[in-house]
């Protein structure tokens, strides 16, 4: 398996991810190496289309008041469904698939997700705090929503420029 993470402008993250109906091997083996990529990247959250895979899977893992991320704190999460969205917050988001930009995105404060776990057992949580935040920022990707799509006109522009910038210092010196 390939672990390469998609990038903006890529089309690829404009897919719409589909429902998981085998809780097989193959998800298995996906889960287990989508792990390591997301913490290697310094990341919280990756959802399977980050990695090229239109399903609807997402890992998370928020780090805790030491910034650590232990194994037993990461979330696994298959075929999400969102409601009871409440209030409103707002937080300087990030995306692996956005390399260095970072901006204040507003989203609800609480949400309720149901959802799947590797093996196809039922669960549903409460979320509140970076966790659903990250969980509302995982599941705009399995809808083909990036966090950039939230920003104002003006702000978006600014973004589109910065962005092209950076892509272009990056060729440069050589990734
Ligand atoms: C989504 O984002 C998220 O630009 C997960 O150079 C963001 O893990 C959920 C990252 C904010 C909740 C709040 C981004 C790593 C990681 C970068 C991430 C970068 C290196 C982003
Ligand atoms: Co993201």
């Amino acid at each position: 398996m390939k672990l390469k993470i998609v990038e903006y402008p890529d089309k690829k993250l404009r897919e719409k991810s589909t429902k998981v109906k085998e809780f097989n091997s193959w998800l298995h083996k996906l889960l287990d190496s989508m792990n390591p990529i997301m913490i290697n990247t310094n990341g919280i959250g990756l959802a399977s289309i980050q990695i090229g895979i239109a399903k609807n899977i997402l890992i998370l893992n928020i780090p805790n008041e030491d910034g650590e991320q232990p194994d037993e704190n990461l979330l696994e999460i298959i075929n999400p469904v969102l409601s009871n969205q409440k209030g409103e917050t707002t937080y300087q988001e990030g995306c692996l698939s956005v390399p260095s930009f970072y901006e204040d995105i507003n989203r609800f404060e609480t949400v309720s997700v149901a959802y799947q776990d590797r093996d196809g057992n039922h669960h549903s949580i409460e979320a509140d705090g970076l966790l659903s935040i990250a969980i509302q920022h995982e599941i705009d990707h399995l809808n083909g929503i990036l966090f950039i799509d939230k920003l104002a006109s003006s702000r978006r522009r600014k973004f589109e420029k910065e962005y092209k910038k950076m892509l272009k210092e990056r060729k440069h010196k050589g990734k």
